[in-house]
């Protein structure tokens, strides 16, 4: 076969973001962003204890470490830590019975007869992961605290979801300003086992696998409004999915009173829509049912535009890398 100069243009290089192509690349994908660290931001109700700071550290330290595959170590949590847990526990404990959504209830009560999920105690990250991995195939790997939004959204890709082990300042049980165990455990976990929601969670995170830093902008702000903040419709009611809600006894409460604006769930309207890391929600969307988001979500990302496309082995926990014709 002749070539000609026309052909050799067309073997176009296009520059992308390098991502992880196989689930032991999650190494590389540690970047934490020190925005909320108690070490550097003062409204962070850790910054004035030492004490409470070299204990995050410890913790965090064993994230550092870590590499796949290997087993999470524990921690032996303090009674002070656990007083924090049980704060926390016993007062959203109530609360999930009339606010969250129904798929959150059903895995909770096994996490509780499973996992070590109680008042007197914070389950294991190991125990909890292994858990996962028998529902939804979702495995958990420690992470020293918040991480970029690249990094975190391809870990998902992978059925991985990246957890922070140790807990928030005990001055303030009800509320952190960066993700800690009680967010991860409380929060995103139960919704990590239904099977619907950990497809959502791998598309929200296959999307993501060297897309522009405009599109991770947007994923994220969807991955807000869905998986961190997300209302959903159970027999003509509505109730909290969102890890998030799901962690905060006001923002739940709040989010299901009359007060916030509501809308229904549209991914091109919430990938636009503005987000508050301190505050609650200027507004919350509802989705009929995670089916519904998981069709919908599939709708947008047709749109992105990638100069190839991915597609995920679940007998290697790799991804393939298609350049489209
Ligand atoms: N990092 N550790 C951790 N936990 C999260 O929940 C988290 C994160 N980084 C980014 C993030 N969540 C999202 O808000 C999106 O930016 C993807
Ligand atoms: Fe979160």
């Amino acid at each position: 076969i002749k070539r000609n100069a026309e052909d050799v243009k067309t073997t176009k290089e296009v520059k992308f973001h390098w991502f992880p192509k196989k689930i032991a690349d999650l190494d590389k994908c540690h970047h934490l962003v020190t925005k909320f660290d108690p070490d550097l931001d003062q409204d962070h109700p850790g910054y004035t204890d030492p004490a409470y700071r070299q204990r995050r550290k410890m913790i965090g330290d064993i994230a550092f470490r870590y590499r796949h595959g290997q087993t999470i170590p524990r921690v032996e949590y303090t009674e002070m830590e656990i007083a924090t847990w049980r704060e926390v526990y016993s007062t959203l404990r109530e609360l999930y019975i009339t606010h969250a959504c129904s798929e959150y209830l059903d895995a909770l009560h096994l996490l509780e007869r499973h996992c070590g999920y109680g008042p007197n105690n914070i389950p294991q990250l190991e125990d909890v992961s292994c858990f996962l991995k028998e529902r939804t195939g979702f495995l958990l790997r420690p992470v020293a605290g918040l991480l970029s939004a690249r990094d975190f959204l391809a870990s998902l890709a992978f059925r991985v979801f990246q957890c922070t082990q140790y807990i928030r300042h005990p001055s303030s049980p009800m509320h952190s300003p960066e993700p800690d165990c009680v967010h991860e455990l409380l929060g995103h976990v139960p919704m990590l086992a239904d099977r619907t929601f950990a497809q959502f969670s791998q598309n929200l995170g296959l999307a993501s696998l060297g897309a522009s830093d405009e599109d991770i902008e947007k994923l994220s702000s969807l991955y807000w409004f869905t998986v961190e903040y997300g209302l959903c419709k159970q027999n003509g009611e509505v109730r909290a999915y969102g890890a998030g809600l799901l962690s905060s006894y006001g923002e739940l409460v709040h989010s299901l009173s009359d007060e916030p604006e509501t809308r229904q769930f549209e991914p091109e309207a919430a990938a636009m829509q503005p987000y508050q890391d301190q505050t609650y929600q200027p507004v919350y969307f509802i989705s009929e049912s995670f089916a519904d988001a998981k069709e919908k979500f599939r709708g947008y990302v047709a749109g992105i535009k990638r100069p190839f496309s991915v597609r995920f082995d679940p007998f290697t926990s790799s991804v393939e890398v298609l350049d489209n014709p």
